[in-house]
């Protein structure tokens, strides 16, 4: 799957460089100079929705980025519903923007749209999560985190923290949002971290939405029907969150009588984790604001960029969250 998205960035950023090379029209190199007037660059941006704190962090990052850069930002929320983020961008390309950029809520059904985009000479950039498609050029380059090396770092801290124990250890998983790409593969990287350790087994595997409340409701009926549930791997510090009130809610201590990893640190994650309720988090960094600017502004200049930009990002353990969240910037 990851091939399938390289090879098609790589042709998409040659089919632009292409246009830009051969001086094509004000549509050729993006965009019919968009609603900013002069040189001013318009970027139409449609956001997944405000469902968790990274994506809050997410947002602010973009919007402020974008002012910074002297960019004209127009923003819609799709409050979770692709179609919703797929008339977002028709919205913008009937506006003539210079750029699109957006979060794809889901991984699929995204060919038409951007084919409508590609015909307007509009460059597409994906940010934070990608697609899956057979096209080649729908797309210039995608900026975001590596989803199933995040699941790898995960699941390997469970085996050198909970396999390595001897005792058997029942997971319990909290899936972010069905068919969107940080759910498939952070699942994907977990699961083979941990393949060759059977006294890991996941004995429950349910989908959260990536929200606090869905990570609650999901963990009060896990835990009803597994008892001998003693970790979770979540997706995303928002489910960790609500896991952790339905543990204690079934009179259980988090991070002791059930222990839990999670991904993304925002700043609840981490204090939970630094109160010892949470026993360890992979960073994804929601900060892409000002590197998304930066593509922009370098696509339109006719400048080549990379296929794909991975984020920098780290993890975190109690001690290590209790140093850094006087710091933490989100
Ligand atoms: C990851 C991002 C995910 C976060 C969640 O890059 O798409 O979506 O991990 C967010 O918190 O809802």
């Amino acid at each position: 799957m990851i091939r399938n998205k390289l090879l098609a960035a790589v042709t998409a950023s040659v089919a632009v460089l292409g246009l830009a090379a051969c001086g094509g029209s004000a549509e050729g190199s993006g965009g019919g100079g968009g609603g900013g007037g002069d040189d001013t660059i318009t970027m139409g941006f449609a956001q997944v929705g405000a469902e968790s704190g990274w994506r809050t962090a997410n947002t602010q990052s973009i919007q402020e980025s974008a002012e910074a850069a002297g960019i004209e930002l127009q923003f819609s929320d799709a409050q979770g519903e692709q179609e919703n983020q797929i008339s977002a961008i028709r919205s913008f390309i009937q506006q003539r923007v210079d750029v699109i950029a957006f979060s794809p809520v889901v991984e699929t059904g995204w060919d038409a749209v951007l084919l409508e985009a590609k015909r307007a000479n509009i460059p597409v950039i994906l940010t934070d999560r990608s697609v899956e498609t057979e096209q080649e050029d729908l797309f210039v380059t995608f900026l975001g985190s590596d989803f199933i090396e995040e699941g790898r770092k995960a699941g390997e801290w469970a085996v050198e923290n909970w396999a390595s124990t001897g005792a058997q250890w029942n997971i319990a998983e909290l899936q972010g949002t069905t068919g969107a790409a940080p759910a498939i593969d952070r699942q994907e990287g977990f699961a083979e971290a941990i393949a060759d350790s059977p006294n890991l087994t996941i004995v429950a595997s349910q989908s959260g939405d990536f929200t606090r409340t869905g990570g609650r409701e999901v963990m009060e009926a896990m835990l009803n029907s597994n008892p001998d549930i003693n970790a979770v791997y979540a997706h995303n510090d928002d489910m960790a969150l609500g896991a952790i009130e339905a543990i204690e809610a079934a009179g259980k201590v988090p991070g002791q009588d059930i222990q839990i990893i999670s991904v993304d640190a925002v700043r609840d994650g981490m204090q939970a984790l630094a109160d010892g309720k949470i026993n360890f988090i992979v960073e994804c960094n929601p900060l892409l604001g000002e590197q998304l600017m930066e593509l922009a502004q370098q696509v339109l200049d006719g400048e080549e960029v990379p296929e794909r930009v991975v984020t920098e990002e780290t993890t975190f353990t109690q001690e290590q969250a209790a140093e850094v969240l006087p710091d933490r910037k989100y």
